[in-house]
């Protein structure tokens, strides 16, 4: 399988993360949606990171659907995360609070550095950072105890909140310091440290 996009991406990193967690092994090519916008599209003409080519042929997209038809078709025995129905419960809902949190702070990002300044739109940057923040709040409360995040097997959440933590810390620290949630700073820096975040750094 080749993976398409550029680890900056929270997106991006959370596909290789988990495919390398899973020991599926993959092609990752380093594109930007911006400056090769020529080149992405033309493997994908949606121009949207991740993408993913199976060794089909068949272009994915979509974090989410990449990692679960990576599950389906490419882990054999594999797992992600814990086996207890309610961790598994909990590790669902952190993995969407976290795509949130990317999803916000990616918004925060291009809404800021896309647009001129005569036309960002304070009304939007401020719901935006309010929903980052609200997701950040409910995630810092639901951490607590769950010492299985980043236990063997790693969960989707772990990987998620820890890949959330750091673009966040790079990309916006002027919008929310994610020293403010110090249980959720404290996983990323975990994850961090760890040989398989090392191996698929933060571009
Ligand atoms: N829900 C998607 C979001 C992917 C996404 O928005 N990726 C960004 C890069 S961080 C992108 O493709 N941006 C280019 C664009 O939307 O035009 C996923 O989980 O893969």
């Amino acid at each position: 399988m080749r993976l398409i996009g550029m680890l900056d991406s929270p997106y991006v990193r959370r596909t290789a993360l988990t495919l390398a967690a899973l020991d599926i092994p993959f092609a990752h090519e380093s594109l930007s949606v911006f400056r090769q916008y020529g080149e992405f599209a033309a493997i994908n003409p949606v121009v949207k990171a991740p993408t993913a080519v199976t060794d089909e042929g068949v272009v994915l997209l979509d974090s989410t659907l990449i990692i679960d038809y990576a599950l389906k078709t490419l882990a054999g025995s594999k797992r992600l995360g814990p086996a207890d129905p309610r961790q598994i419960a909990l590790d669902v809902r952190l993995t969407g609070l976290g795509l949130a949190a990317c999803e916000k702070a990616v918004q925060s990002v291009y809404e800021r550095q896309l647009r001129p300044a005569e036309k960002q739109h304070q009304p939007w940057l401020d719901r935006v950072a309010g929903q980052l923040k609200a997701a950040l709040f409910a995630i810092e409360t639901d951490i607590l105890g769950a010492d299985w995040l980043l236990a063997t097997p790693l969960s989707e959440a772990g990987i998620t909140l820890a890949v959330a933590g750091t673009f966040i810390a790079e990309m916006i620290p002027d919008v929310v310091a994610l020293s403010d949630y110090p249980r959720h700073a404290a996983l990323t820096a975990a994850a961090e440290a760890t040989d398989l975040f090392r191996a698929w750094p933060y571009e």
